[in-house]
């Protein structure tokens, strides 16, 4: 498999944890002359990473990607259990797509003081505070989320938790992980898999701000 992905992207980190825990070969190549480039956008319309290529066609959106890949590898699935606990795995991996990471993406466009609007950084950090709050209400840590094993939704967040955890120090805060989410949290980057994606992402974001995160 064929995907197009930058380590700095947590959402390519998240396509590459389904892939790497059930233990799927692929090849990692960044996105054809950049992300939201016309040359990329030629191959994948929306401009996004991650993409995979499949046969002469593209696919992108990463629950989407995710979803094929469980359809075509039903080996060692991670979307399972029962029609309900595939249901929960969904929810909480849309969750984090939709209410929950948007929040802290949108304060890289206020990481340079000089350019920053203090009001819009603020109002994003804490709907992110109080979205992260919110899983709390969401989730029983068994210590995975849906169930004992790892599975589907337990992809979604660590690459996120891992960026805020570097993010928020740069803005001057600190972040606070309810019990829950800190329980599940330690259980997931003790798997051995999770913790080396997530910590290339890291390096990787680390020395993307070193080098002046332009
Ligand atoms: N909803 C998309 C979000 C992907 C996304 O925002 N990826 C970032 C990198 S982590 C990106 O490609 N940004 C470029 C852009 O938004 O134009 C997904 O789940 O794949």
């Amino acid at each position: 498999m064929e995907l197009f992905s930058l380590p700095v992207s947590t959402y390519s980190s998240k396509v590459r944890l389904l892939l790497e825990l059930k233990g799927i070969d692929y090849t990692a190549a960044p996105p054809p002359g950049g992300y939201s480039t016309p040359e990329y956008m030629q191959l994948v319309p929306l401009g996004t990473i991650p993409a995979i290529r499949v046969e002469e066609e593209y696919l992108s959106e990463s629950d989407v990607i995710m979803e094929y890949i469980e359809e075509l590898h039903p080996e060692k699935p991670m979307l399972r259990g029962t029609a309900l606990e595939r249901a929960k795995h969904r929810f909480l991996a849309r969750y984090h797509d939709l209410w929950l990471e948007p929040h802290l993406r949108r304060t890289f466009a206020h990481m340079d003081p000089a350019t920053q609007d203090e009001a819009e950084l603020n109002a994003h950090l804490d709907k992110f505070e109080e979205r992260l709050q919110k899983l709390e209400e969401l989730f029983e840590p068994q210590p995975f989320m849906i169930a004992s094993e790892i599975g589907y939704a337990d992809c979604a967040f660590p690459p996120t938790i891992a960026l805020a955890e570097i993010l928020f120090p740069v803005f001057g805060r600190e972040l606070k992980l309810g019990p829950k989410t800190a329980t599940w949290y330690k259980a997931v980057m003790t798997d051995e898999t999770v913790n080396r994606v997530v910590t290339e992402g890291v390096q990787a974001t680390l020395d993307w701000m070193n080098a002046g995160g332009g």
